[in-house]
């Protein structure tokens, strides 16, 4: 074949050509990484197409464009994503398979793209995917991070950090954009000319532009995922170089792309770091900038930017877009403050995903004013405009010395949402209260949800496969359909084809942990699975407290006819989060005693699988029996993960707390799991003088878990080793951890009981699968669009 003769139709001829053309690569010699790399360019090659003709038609029709601003893209790897859109798995295997390779294998060699902590930055990878399935002409913003979250392992039970290097290997989806740059600045100070405030930065650095196409299901639309790198504006010194210094020559170029270098690994926490803000800022006015132009090549009116821009903050990490945008209108093009704020609040729209006062960003004032000096001013008068609008009580952005960034994204919003109807309801009455007071139609709830084509269609094409032999494929777009399998629960030989598609994707698993992890696991167990991030309000410690009852229990009792578990961990902690470290030292110790003891070994298990990441949500959400949904009520925002498993036939075991409580609402009190007190019965206990003290006495169970870890069973030769826990589960407790275990232990004894009877555990497996249609992601963006940006789909059929 020559270069010439790149191939259109013939998919296999296709990928041969790029591994020749675009790999330089024999096809004797190819690696499994030019094999991956040719079949992603062949893919590639058939996105662009659809994505130009879907970026030319966003431009003739002129309709609002959405931009969501994010700090985080949790994007896992997007081969297998990419094909499922365009149809063309078949295709895709058949030609890998005529070279003699293993497909799976192939998939699986690209690297995870981990731009992201956990919910968060996953939440803004399936609305990407969403919003182009919908046809929704929109954009995400965010950071070319050169090193992901950081890979972990554990070295005696102890998480250790490794640098993530995705970017090593060139990364297929994207196209580097020279052009699309801008300069930013940084610092300096404001000085007054001609009677205007003049922002005069000291440092500048370049915004480079990569952008991803982003295809929806059936290839029918795609929109742009545009991540930015820092670059120098003058990259390299030739004067410093010539005199000899070469280090000070690239200077510049090292302190610029050190801000797109990596991601802040903290997660719902905050950190004040003023390279944190730089990264924020810098993402944020290089978006800002970018809508601006774009919209300036079509219109003149400024004012019309509210009628054609929706601009999305996921959190307040890009909350400078406010007065960034204002600065622009205002100190830049000209418009009236009042005019530039006005246009401003019609554009913007701000997420809330936490109520943890831990995670609400808020920046001393000196960092700020030496970072933003110009934005510190604008902040001032948008809290002088907000105080003179709303006298009835002040509520400003910049108080106490701070510039707090939840408040000044609710004033700048025209929309505010949370996650979830009972943390929307909570934002009401706790950390918005006043604002809410003053602006009471600008909260509003989109409750999360997950995309179905990775999630569900994917993961698990065992469980796909049936669905759609049973209702056909419309589901896969419009998830609400599976409501069709209803009828089939009660056919037995249908309920026994759903139980094997579980059993199946479990035998995988046991397969892949005893490669991998050299552990057998019992195929008949339970398979109870908590990943997530590791924190305290999550409560992993809550689980391995009852792990270590469990193990006492059937020690004392090994008769007792036990329902056989196994309890399965995956996450990472913040590397300076050291309570949750010890989180998963302690769960490591306890699996490390567990598994040992031949007594219990065929009825308890106990594994924490390393490095947790979308791949292995992917290879876990399908083998679940049982999804571990356990934080302290009015804690969790939403969760995500909890609708995942639901809609792969997992069952809950949860507290009525974000999403939990709308997943119980629809499939069903009897097949939900629920323990724990709700948030007003936390919020009482709380006030208990004692409170886990008092708990501890009333369960000898519990008493008895907590012992075992003082007294170094599971640090032998070191009692002390989880002093930390104990001194916190016996005496703050903030968490609630000893006062939610008695119920929360009565709940396990349920699912055990429940499990026992394996044809009605399927069937309210079933029942979870059929009626979590409404956790799609699709649902939640209808909302956005129908809402918060009130835009319009350019697919004729929606
Ligand atoms: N979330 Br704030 C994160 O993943 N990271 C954060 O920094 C903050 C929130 C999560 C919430 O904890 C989770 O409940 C929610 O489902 C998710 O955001 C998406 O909304």
């Amino acid at each position: 074949m020559a270069r010439d003769d790149m191939p259109k139709t013939d998919f296999r001829d296709a990928i041969l050509w790029h591994l020749t053309y675009t790999l330089g690569k024999d096809p004797d010699h190819a690696q499994i990484f030019d094999w991956r790399m040719a079949l992603s360019y062949a893919v590639r090659d058939r996105i662009v197409d659809r994505w130009m003709a879907a970026t030319r038609e966003t431009y003739r029709a002129d309709a609002k464009r959405v931009y969501y601003l994010s700090m985080e893209f949790l994007i896992g790897r997007l081969l297998e994503d990419n094909i499922v859109n365009l149809e063309m798995q078949d295709q895709a295997r058949a030609a890998i398979e005529s070279f003699g390779l293993d497909y799976r294998a192939v998939l699986l060699d690209e690297p995870d793209a981990a731009l992201g902590n956990g919910g968060l930055g996953r939440l803004a990878a399936c609305f990407m995917e969403s919003l182009a399935t919908l046809g929704c002409p929109a954009y995400g913003y965010g950071i070319r991070y050169e090193h992901g979250l950081f890979r972990q392992s554990f070295v005696e039970g102890r998480q250790h950090e490794a640098p993530e290097d995705w970017l090593k290997q060139p990364y297929a989806w994207e196209f580097e954009r020279p052009e699309a740059a801008f300069t930013l600045g940084f610092g300096g100070r404001v000085v007054s000319r001609d009677g205007k405030s003049v922002w005069e930065p000291e440092t500048f650095v370049q915004s480079e532009a990569f952008d991803t196409p982003v295809i929806g299901w059936k290839g029918r639309w795609a929109n742009t995922l545009r991540l930015w790198a820092g670059r120098a504006v003058n990259p390299f010194d030739l004067e410093r170089f010539n005199a000899g210094d070469f280090a000070a020559a690239a200077e510049g170029e090292a302190l610029a792309r050190t801000i797109s270098r990596v991601l802040y690994p903290e997660d719902s926490t905050e950190k004040g770091k003023r390279l944190r803000l730089t990264q924020e800022y810098f993402f944020t006015a290089a978006s800002v900038r970018d809508i601006v132009r774009r919209f300036e090549t079509d219109h003149k009116d400024l004012r019309l930017l509210p009628q054609k821009v929706a601009i999305q903050m996921n959190d307040t990490h890009p909350a400078i877009a406010g007065p960034e945008l204002v600065r622009i209108l205002h100190d830049e093009r000209g418009l009236p403050f009042e005019e530039a704020l006005h246009i401003t609040q019609g554009c913007v729209n701000y997420t809330n995903h936490t109520l943890l006062p831990e995670a609400l960003e808020s920046w001393g004032e000196d960092l700020f004013a030496s970072l933003l000096p110009r934005h510190l001013q604008l902040i001032d008068r948008i809290d002088d405009a907000h105080a003179k609008a709303y006298p009835a009580r002040r509520v400003a952005a910049r108080s106490d010395g701070r510039v707090k960034m939840g408040e000044l994204s609710f004033i700048m919003s025209n929309r505010v949402n949370g996650v979830a109807a009972l943390h929307t309801g909570l934002m009401k009455t706790t950390v918005f209260k006043d604002l809410n007071a003053l602006h009471p139609d600008r909260i509003v709830n989109e409750t999360n949800g997950v995309t179905p084509r990775r999630w569900v269609h994917s993961c698990n094409p065992r469980l796909s496969a049936l669905i759609t032999d049973t209702i056909g494929d419309g589901w896969i777009g419009d998830l609400e359909q599976l409501v069709g399998l209803e009828p089939h629960i009660d056919n037995p030989d249908w309920l026994s084809r759903f139980a094997q598609v579980k059993a199946d994707n479990k035998a995988d698993l046991c397969d892949w942990v005893a490669r991998e992890h050299d552990l057998m696991l019992n195929p008949d167990a339970i398979f109870d699975v908590q990943i997530k991030r590791i924190h305290e309000y999550k409560r992993q410690h809550l689980n391995i407290l009852e792990a270590i009852a469990l193990w006492q229990e059937i020690r004392d009792n090994p008769g007792a006819g036990w329902t056989p578990r196994v309890k399965i961990f995956g996450g990472k902690a913040a590397p300076g989060y050291f309570f949750a470290k010890d989180i998963i030292r302690l769960i490591n110790d306890v699996a490390a005693v567990i598994n040992a003891d031949a007594a219990t070994n065929e009825l308890l298990q106990v594994i924490y699988l390393p490095n947790y990441n979308v791949t292995m949500a992917e290879r876990l959400i399908p083998a679940a029996d049982l999804s571990e949904q356990v934080s302290t009520a009015g804690k969790e925002a939403s969760g995500t993960g909890n609708m995942k498993f639901a809609l792969n036939g997992a069952l809950t075991i949860g507290t009525l707390d974000g999403a939990n409580v709308e997943i119980r609402e629809r499939v069903g009190a009897d097949n939900f799991f629920l323990f724990g007190m709700t948030v007003d019965e936390a919020e009482a206990r709380r006030n208990v003088q004692n409170h886990a003290a008092a708990a501890i006495a009333a369960d000898p169970r519990l008493g008895r878990a907590v012992a075992a870890i003082r007294s170094g069973v599971f640090s032998a030769g070191e009692p002390d080793r989880y002093a930390g826990i104990v001194d916190n589960l016996t005496g703050a407790d903030y968490f609630l951890v000893a006062s939610d275990f008695t119920d929360y232990w009565r709940a396990q004894r349920e699912v055990d009981r429940a499990y026992l009877d394996r044809n009605n555990w399927a069937r309210m497996a079933a029942l979870n699968v059929a009626r979590s249609g409404w956790f799609s992601s699709d649902r939640t963006i209808r909302g956005y669009m129908a809402d918060v940006w009130h835009a319009k789909s350019l697919l004729g059929q929606e």
